[in-house]
């Protein structure tokens, strides 16, 4: 847990709380009054002229209350439509004025409050969190000097190099027009078809297809600000810059099989996961870091810095840590936080300005555009998540929705009448001063530069840069996405795309698609690697907020039960007692432990790992269900943690899972396959501790070999 910020402190006082806060309402103890304040009598039957109607029109409350709903949806984000959010504090941890004027980061210790809204790009509302896809990880900084939005993704680079594609990525990538068929998948040959014939896309494609398409958890996984952005400090000296998050769980990823089961088991479960993790005082934490070039290197690197599907990759650039992002509130109301807050990039702040990254410039348009349909007009930057804690004093008047009472007669500039105010500020009064080194000269075209035509050299640095198990989660979800395409033609030419990369990827992709495999020598010859793209080893060894099943029934050691639970509970972990009925079970010394969850209401997905307990009569009933197979088979076929202790490892052994000797006991083969046994235990703590290493690892990798034997 962070140690800035108090488990507990709720709500965090800082500027934006105090100020949201005045916006609330707590109905607690209130009669029921119509919007207008008038207290209401009777609210189940509307008024109607005798016991058998009709219904009178003169009833106001009912029209009132039917009229406001339906008007209750507003028009879902056209992308990044599924979402979730929290509130939360950044700290500066390092003084930027050398490079930045932005006053958020001028000193260490610096708090600035935040509001952070995660998302998935392509589904709808009411879709799955788990869905194979990019997430968004939008930040709004409501720093003393006006609001500052980074509105990042978890992967580094994007689809398109020119925001004139967007609609046309977008279009390829939702459901197809006609049958409005898949939801939230990109399993489908519209999006491949615009892929495999927009050959810039390769790099993005081969991230999304790794784990990080499908990440375990908001909170343990990386963001980046994708497009080039430009610090510049007080002396108008300005600066290239990206922007990093560096999660402190580690950056981790589902098992595609888990992720689609989660699909139907926990449509919410990244939702989820975040309100809860948050609601327990595990607030979720990232470094921020930035990477940073000097104008006079802008030509210096292999690719083109202002080109979105290029990494700048962290070991010719390093990332420097400048501050601490820590989520430690759930929003109120989902609605009037989470879905009505609105991002802009063109929210800057002094000392950050914009690059001529293309894709950044037509973001600058898009994103305010989109919020006067969105939220009804022009000021929703006056709803109360969106309203920055600075002052606002400007000749902007009226439309829909206004808030702001503006005094006075005098709403333009120049003005005699008002002194001229609200008057412009210099750059030494905090005004903001665009950055003026920007070259801008150069014959109007459609056209781009030569490097950016570079479309395979990082894409090939990407796939070299994996360890062998992200390599096969990547060959495996590119077998089911183009497995889906129907076109062959789209099959071949992704595969010929691929080719250009590497050709064993190209001839392992081939292979499962259906298509012939192209011949060899056609790859980019770029040889460099990039280790910080892997997400292996990001594991920091902590089980804090990992969700553990104990399985047990009737007849379980007590005490077995009872030290593992302290053990993990002690580390953090999440422990539910899963059972086949709801309610207590008692174990062979008489406990009572309360059942958290039965075979129904859980599923192995969902838990990071299980632990099942001796006890003779427990592993006799717990032998006989297939539902106990099937939770335990899942568990290893996923490369989760597993631990058994007493006559659970004869349950364990029987289920002859691929790789597991029987009789292995305390075998380190069995140790590196994440799974931990004793036959008699004497020493739980020990068991504990081991288990909790192997929980701390994520997933145990060694079991990638045997993990297909078992049946799904
Ligand atoms: Fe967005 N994007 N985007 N995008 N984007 C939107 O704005 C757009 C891009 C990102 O939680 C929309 O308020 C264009 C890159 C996030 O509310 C819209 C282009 C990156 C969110 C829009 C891009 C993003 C959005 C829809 C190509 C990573 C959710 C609703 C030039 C750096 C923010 C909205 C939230 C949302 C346009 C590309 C991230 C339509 C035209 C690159 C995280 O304005």
């Amino acid at each position: 847990m962070s140690k800035h910020v108090k488990k507990g402190e709720i709500p965090p006082d800082n500027a934006k709380t105090r100020a949201i806060m005045g916006f609330t309402a707590d109905d607690a103890g209130e009669f029921l009054t119509t919007n207008q304040g008038v207290r209401i009598s009777h609210d189940e039957d509307s008024l109607k002229a005798g016991k058998r109607g009709p219904t009178l029109l003169e009833d106001f409350h009912f029209r009132e209350k039917i009229t406001h709903f339906d008007h209750e949806m507003i028009p879902e984000r056209v992308v990044h439509a599924r979402g979730s959010g929290a509130h939360g504090v950044f700290e500066c941890t390092e003084a930027m004025g050398e490079y930045t004027s932005a006053d958020f980061l001028s000193e260490a210790g610096r708090q600035t409050p935040v509001f952070v809204r995660f998302s998935q790009v392509l589904g709808s509302k009411g879709s799955m969190d788990t869905a194979r896809d990019v997430r968004g990880f939008a930040t709004k900084f409501y720093t003393d000097k006006g609001n500052f939005d980074l509105v990042g993704n978890n992967i580094p680079v994007f689809f398109i190099q020119d925001a004139i594609k967007f609609p046309d990525l977008i279009h390829a990538g939702k459901p197809e027009p006609n049958t409005h068929i898949p939801q939230a998948s990109t399993a489908h040959d519209t999006f491949w078809d615009f892929i495999s014939l927009t050959p810039e896309s390769t790099h993005v494609i081969l991230w999304a297809l790794s784990d990080r398409g499908i990440t375990r958890s908001y909170r343990m996984m990386e963001g980046f600000g994708v497009n080039t952005y430009r610090f510049v400090n007080a002396t108008g000296q300005g600066r290239f810059v990206k922007f990093h998050w560096k999660p402190k769980l580690g950056i981790h990823g589902l098992v595609w099989e888990e992720a689609q089961m989660i699909g139907g088991m926990d449509s919410d479960f990244l939702r989820r996961d975040l309100y809860d993790a948050i609601g327990m005082g595990f607030y979720p934490e990232w470094e921020f870091g930035v990477q940073m070039i000097e104008d006079a290197d802008e030509h210096n690197f292999d690719f083109d810095i202002l080109d979105p599907t290029k990494i700048w990759p962290e070991e010719e650039v390093p990332v420097k840590i400048i501050g601490r992002l820590t989520l430690n509130r759930n929003p109120d109301n989902f609605f009037a936080e989470v879905e009505q807050v609105a991002f802009h990039p063109g929210h800057v702040v002094p000392g950050i300005d914009f690059s001529n990254d293309p894709l950044l410039q037509g973001r600058l348009f898009s994103y305010l555009d989109t919020q006067i349909s969105r939220l009804g007009g022009p000021n929703f930057h006056e709803i109360p998540v969106n309203r920055p804690i600075a002052q606002v004093h400007n000749n902007q008047r009226d439309a829909m929705h206004r808030q702001t009472i503006n005094k006075g007669r005098v709403s333009y500039i120049p003005n005699s009448l008002g002194d001229n105010e609200p008057n412009v500020a210099s750059r030494e009064q905090g005004g903001f001063v665009p950055y003026a080194g920007r070259i801008i000269e150069g014959p109007a075209t459609r056209s781009r530069d030569e490097k950016f035509m570079d479309f395979y050299s990082q894409a090939r640095m990407f796939w070299l840069s994996l360890t062998d198990p992200e390599r096969r989660h990547l060959l495996q979800a590119a077998h089911f996405e183009l497995g889906k395409v129907e076109s062959k033609a789209v099959r071949e030419r992704m595969v010929a795309n691929f080719n250009k990369v590497d050709h064993e990827l190209a001839a392992a992709i081939a292979m499962g698609v259906g298509v012939a495999t192209p011949p060899a020598g056609e790859a980019s010859t770029y040889e460099k690697s990039s280790p910080a793209v892997s997400m292996a080893g990001t594991a920091k060894g902590t089980i804090e907020s990992r969700k553990v099943a104990i399985i047990a029934a009737p007849g379980f050691d007590g005490k077995q039960l009872a030290a593992m639970q302290e053990a993990l509970v002690a580390a953090g972990a999440v422990v539910e007692v899963v059972s086949m009925l709801l309610g207590h079970i008692e174990s062979a010394d008489g406990q009572m432990v309360p059942v958290k969850k039965n075979y129904i209401t859980s599923a192995s997905v969902l838990y990071d790992g299980v632990y099942i307990p001796g006890g003779q009569a427990s592993i006799s009933m717990l032998a006989f269900s297939g539902k106990v197979k099937n939770f335990i088979s899942e568990m290893y076929r996923h490369c989760k943690a597993i631990a058994a202790t007493g006559e659970a490892v004869g349950l364990l052994e029987s289920y002859k899972l691929p790789g597991l000797v029987p009789g292995a006991g305390k075998d380190a083969t069995a140790k590196d396959l994440g799974v931990i046994m004793d036959t008699k235990p004497k020493d739980m703590k020990a068991v504990a501790a081991d288990f909790i290493t192997a929980l701390g690892q994520h997933r145990a990798w060694a079991r990638e070999d045997v993990k297909n034997k078992v049946p799904a």
